[in-house]
């Protein structure tokens, strides 16, 4: 036996010990960041060694804000892919912030569009987004000639004290080209170390631009010294107002373009000659908060090992061909980012309470009343999860208005890249594409453009992401994405297993006008569709030529030998003599492929995975009493695939056809509900069938 004394003792050892690990455990972060850490240590994750807080040893560090302190981004983004390279910033932020945020974001109108949503569907908590639009700033840079890539938005760093709330004493503003390697509390934190008179915080150069030895007759603006690098500023906004800076930034560059024909570097050039002339205002960084990577750098003498490393500026439009003695470091930690999964970064500032992002509420809710024991969890967590949503992810050029234009609309995963070159081929208009896609995939889906002369020649596709969770396709989810993102008065709504007549789009505009459909009519064109079981085949290029297919046997009605009443009610004997559109009747478990104007009904999210998907929406359709015309020259072929993993568990789980068969019932609940007496025709619709 121990004595009584040692028992104690050793008591309170372990509870020492206890408190301890606790602490580590919530100092370390949430259980979340825990695993990110954990994945961070390894020795080849480019992402290992910046989570931590370890100081550089010589330089004594200011205090941090307190851990709930709003810390204030501005950024100017324009375009789709300054839109991408954001989120990769944003990425980066999020992976080591501790501190709630506010980005104010001055967009264009693609950038807004494209970050409104993505903020929104990702619900990151603490995390506020403002946005201003840039178009209105344009006439007050518009008149300084500027040669910088940026374009006009390059300059608009210049006006942002004069835009952001006036309530909003600092600010750190950031190129989009940044990339951050710590926590930007410690950026935040040199703002203590201000005097009463400095009001921009700002790295050297580390080119020799400023220089203006780079060429001969090389007529740089003029720069303290190496001059400033503007790609990450610390903004004592209040100050700045005292200091006058709307007049002093506008005489400035009025002065030096009496002598000078334009700004090279945008906004950099003008800062910089500013700060020439009142030295007093500007604070210089320590350069590891804007490692420039640009050719002629100097970045190397900044840091001596990477871990030191605060913010990468990438600084050129070349990114990822930088030519560094870190090359190699840089791009696995900006893939990294790039790759990384966004939805990780969805969780909670520990010890912060901040209010809920909108709809998170109403969310966690619906989540909460589920029934884990319920054999549909599965389906109806899928059915609730909010993707996160990155719309026109590649450059897009909207269609110019015509009255009578369809856009084709389908949705895929990876594993249908194959079928978009083709599907160019076939359908010259534009088209709306919802993609599923991990972070790591949508690099992937990126490169493959790149490298596709057929994709990357054309303007009129639009490329939506969104991102994987959880373990059921949510078909329908990205139907509607790809829907609400199209922007022609009509709509094809396609798959994409389907190639249609080389001549549809075309034959579908020509088609509208001739029948007159105002917008106020409701009528879904019914496209007939074949199959082919063959992996090579030659087109069909008329409707004789198809007939001839399949009286030859080489094509057959789509899916005549599995599913034939899907299809059945377009009434192929009468296609084959049509020579004048005619109406069909809906009948239970018709599921043709049509052109609706834009504004009809959206597809029913419950219905995830395989089955009944695009039934329901044809029978929402009928209850809407959407004429059904079937045109006698259209079609469209699927050609074959490998069934979807979703389509085999169907097959092979009696869990998963109970499911369907509850989600039914619980549509037609919705239907009764919804159109009464006139549902009841759908009842039939709902038995269980045996399916293929
Ligand atoms: C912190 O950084 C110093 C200087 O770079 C280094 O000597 C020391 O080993 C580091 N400490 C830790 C715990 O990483
Ligand atoms: C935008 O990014 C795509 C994909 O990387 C690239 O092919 C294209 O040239 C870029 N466009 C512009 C205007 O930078
Ligand atoms: C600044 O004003 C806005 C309203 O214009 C308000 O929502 C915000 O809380 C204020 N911020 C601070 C730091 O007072
Ligand atoms: C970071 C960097 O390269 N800074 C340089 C800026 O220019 C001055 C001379 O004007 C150099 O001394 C710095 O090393």
């Amino acid at each position: 036996m121990l004595p009584r004394g040692r028992l104690r003792a050793l008591g309170a050892a372990a509870l020492l010990l206890l408190l301890l690990l606790v602490g580590l455990f919530l100092f370390g972060g949430d259980p979340e960041d825990g695993r990110l850490r954990a994945a961070a240590t390894l020795e080849e994750d480019p992402l290992a060694g910046h989570g931590g807080h370890n100081r550089s040893s010589c330089v004594p560090q200011p205090p941090l804000p307190p851990k709930c302190e709003i810390l204030h981004v501005a950024i100017v983004c324009a375009g789709h892919n300054s839109s991408r390279e954001v989120t990769t910033l944003v990425k980066s932020l999020l992976f080591y912030r501790k501190n709630p945020l506010h980005l104010h974001l001055v967009t264009d109108t693609v950038a807004r569009n494209i970050l409104e949503m993505l903020f929104h569907t990702w619900m990151v908590p603490a995390v506020q987004v403002s946005f201003y639009a840039a178009d209105l700033l344009k006439p007050q840079v518009a008149w300084i000639p500027n040669k910088h890539y940026s374009g006009v938005y390059g300059l608009m760093k210049l006006v942002l004290p004069a835009i952001l709330p006036a309530n909003l004493t600092r600010v750190i503003v950031l190129d989009t080209d940044v990339t951050f390697a710590s926590d930007i509390a410690e950026l935040w934190a040199l703002f203590a170390e201000f005097s009463d008179e400095q009001v921009i915080g700002v790295v050297e150069n580390q080119s020799d631009w400023y220089l203006g030895n780079l060429w001969k007759n090389h007529r740089p603006w003029p720069a303290l010294g190496r001059g400033f690098n503007t790609g990450v500023i610390l903004l004592w906004l209040s100050r700045l107002q005292q200091a006058g800076w709307e007049q002093l930034w506008r005489l400035t560059a009025r002065r030096e373009l009496v002598t000078l024909p334009a700004t090279s570097l945008a906004d950099q050039d003008i800062f910089n000659a500013v700060i020439k002339e009142h030295p007093g205002l500007v604070r210089p960084l320590p350069c590891v908060w804007n490692v420039q990577l640009s050719e002629h750098t100097l970045a190397e003498h900044c840091y001596s090992e990477a871990s030191d490393l605060k913010v990468i500026h990438w600084n050129s439009p070349k990114k990822l061909q930088v030519k560094n003695k870190h090359a190699g470091f840089f791009r696995n930690f900006h893939l990294s980012f790039l790759e990384y999964d966004g939805n990780l970064l969805r969780r909670e500032l520990f010890g912060c309470p901040s209010p809920p992002p909108p709809g998170a509420e109403q969310l966690q809710q619906a989540l909460a009343q589920l029934d884990e024991e319920d054999p549909c969890f599965e389906f109806r967590q899928q059915q609730l999860t909010v993707h996160r949503v990155h719309i026109t992810f590649l450059p897009h050029e909207p269609p110019t208005p015509q009255t009578h234009d369809v856009t084709l609309v389908a949705q895929l995963s990876m594993d249908r890249l194959q079928m978009l070159e083709a599907l160019c081929r076939h359908w010259p208009g534009p088209m709306s594409l919802a993609l599923y896609l991990t972070d790591a995939e949508a690099q992937q889906f990126l490169r493959f453009v790149e490298a596709s002369p057929v994709l990357s020649a054309r303007q009129n596709m639009a490329y939506h992401v969104m991102y994987r969770e959880g373990p059921l396709y949510p078909v329908n989810q990205l139907r509607n994405v790809a829907l609400a993102q199209a922007l022609t008065p009509y709509v094809f709504l396609s798959d994409i297993d389907f190639l249609p007549a080389y001549s549809l789009y075309d034959y579908l505009r020509a088609s509208i006008e001739q029948l007159e459909l105002g917008s106020a009519r409701k009528v879904a064109l019914v496209v007939p569709a074949f199959e082919t079981l063959h992996y090579r085949f030659s087109f069909p290029t008329s409707k004789a030529e198809l007939l001839g297919l399949l009286d030859a046997g080489s094509l057959h009605t789509f899916r005549y030998h599995e599913w034939p009443q899907g299809h059945a009610p377009t009434d192929y004997a009468r296609w084959r003599e049509a020579q004048v559109p005619y109406h069909v009747q809906w009948a239970a478990d018709y599921e043709p492929y049509v052109v609706v104007p834009r504004d009809c009904p959206r597809y029913d999210p419950r219905f995830v995975g395989f089955g009944w998907n695009k039934v329901a929406h044809i029978v929402e359709l009928d209850a809407q009493e959407y004429e059904l015309l079937v045109l006698p020259e259209a079609f469209t072929i699927h050609l074959p695939h490998a069934p979807s993993l979703d389509l085999s568990r169907f097959r092979s789980s009696s869990t998963y056809r109970h499911c369907l068969q509850a989600l039914k019932e619980e549509f037609h609940q919705d239907l009764s509900r919804h159109y009464g007496a006139a549902a009841l025709k759908y009842l039939t619709a709902l038995q269980p069938r045996s399916l293929a």
